[in-house]
């Protein structure tokens, strides 16, 4: 056991560009711990706040207020404590900032001194990062499905469609290596696709290919043939999987779909996805109403929730007493867990296993701004979490997650994943 004797913050930059924090952590035995601070773009209206500078410096972008909270009141409240006691550290943060929205200390200060005391507890305990998280969740680690991006777009790109992310899954692969392999192959002749019309103009934020399309329907129809140009069956080993990210553009119950050039009520929304639904291979769907929409969250669960995945992001922000709610109103029946929407890992981990208990499946996922911190990796495989979302196969800040979880599975063994376990409630299992 081993004690933190010093914190240090320092600003590095994601992979957009904008400021964000990493924190030291030294212990008394000369190991430590690191870990940075993602950063959304899309971000709910719940979720912790990640405390920026303002003014006119680096576009008000700037995170030395939370740097220097860090260096100051957190490094006070934690020099000399246990670095394996997780739990005692991230209660001592919570203390630091009751806010519900972590804005006094900052949920981008907090998020990056919780999770580089988990790498320190990790380091000190002579573990794998996973095998660290699994013993102290009292979980079984294995490998996740990876839902992996073809085509961004939404708050990512421009809104060059208002769909945020276009992705696919394969449950059929017999490996987490197979999966990436495979999905490699759709995403690159999505690209061949895109370049042979003349569509194929860059990449958005998470990797995926920039969306020039003239509907929101097209991409769905690419994608579909570009896992056929892959070589592979839609809807057989390989589905698609889409993050509507509803709250960008819906409101009160308006839904505004640019590119379509049409004003939607809800239940239009929820018409527009069935025929989505009916038409194309996908098993599950991200946020499909707005974050204000519960009644049609509700609605769309109650018609799909034996058949789909329906997870909630902007909606349930990783906080376990909304989570509690939704499974309450039968309002979802899967959680995104991103760290720094809720600010510590243990609160983090009490939302997955406030999801679990219920049944619901867990996707560990990455933010649109990111580095190269892999905690979200081992956090995902440690508690078995089933899901990683990290965005698409290009771009170092995505491939970098990808990578530590081949390496993870050179540890564990390739025969510790999941494959379509995360789908066994879908169309997908029951027709396979
Ligand atoms: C999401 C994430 C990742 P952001 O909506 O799920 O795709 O986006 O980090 O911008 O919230
Ligand atoms: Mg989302």
């Amino acid at each position: 056991m081993s004690h933190i004797t010093n914190l240090h913050a320092r600003r590095v930059w994601d992979s957009r560009g904008v400021p964000t924090v990493e924190v030291d952590i030294q212990l008394d035995t000369g190991r430590m711990g690191r870990a940075i601070a993602p950063s959304g773009a899309s971000r709910g209206r719940r979720e912790a706040l990640e405390l920026r500078d303002g003014g006119d410096d680096i576009g008000g972008k700037d995170v030395q207020k939370a740097i220097a909270n860090v260096n100051g009141p957190i490094a006070r409240a934690l020099i000399g404590k246990n670095s394996q006691n997780q739990t005692e550290i991230d209660q001592a943060l919570l203390a630091l900032d009751p806010s519900p929205l972590k804005d006094t200390i900052g949920g981008n200060a907090i998020t990056a001194t919780s999770m580089a005391v988990l790498h320190a507890g990790a380091s000190d305990a002579d573990l794998p990062l996973f095998a660290y998280v699994a013993e102290l969740a009292g979980t079984t680690p294995s490998l996740p499905l990876p839902e992996i991006q073809i085509f961004g777009g939404g708050a990512h790109a421009g809104r060059r469609v208002d769909i945020q992310d276009f992705m696919i899954m394969v449950p059929g692969a017999a490996s987490f290596e197979e999966a990436l392999r495979i999905t490699r192959e759709v995403y690159f002749a999505a690209g061949d696709i895109m370049a042979r019309r003349g569509q194929q103009s860059g990449i958005a934020d998470e990797g995926g290919w920039w969306p020039a399309f003239t509907s929101n329907e097209e991409a769905l129809e690419t994608l579909v043939q570009a896992i056929e140009l892959a070589g592979e069956a839609p809807g057989k080993n390989v589905v698609i999987s889409l993050d509507i990210a509803a709250s960008e553009f819906g409101k009160s119950g308006q839904y505004k779909l640019a590119l379509d050039n049409k004003t939607l009520s809800s239940e239009e929304m929820i018409a527009l996805l069935t025929n989505w639904i009916d038409a194309y291979p996908i098993a599950s769907i991200e946020d499909p109403l707005a974050e204000d929409d519960i009644d049609g969250m509700v609605a769309f669960t109650k018609q799909f929730g034996d058949r789909l995945q329906i997870i909630g992001d902007d909606y349930l922000v990783t906080n376990a007493s909304l989570v509690e709610r939704a499974i309450t109103d039968g309002a979802a029946n899967a959680v995104l867990i991103k760290v720094n929407q809720i600010g510590t890992i243990t609160e983090a981990i009490d939302t997955f296993f406030t999801a679990k208990k219920a049944a619901w499946g867990t996707i560990v996922s990455a933010r649109s701004g990111e580095t190269e911190d892999v905690t979200i990796s081992h956090l995902s495989t440690g508690l078995g979490a089933g899901q990683l979302k990290v965005g698409s196969f290009q771009r170092s800040e995505r491939m970098v997650k990808w990578n530590e979880c081949l390496r993870i599975q050179e540890s564990l063994g390739s025969d510790k994943f999941v494959a379509g376990a995360p789908l066994a409630n879908s169309w997908w299992a029951k027709s396979s």
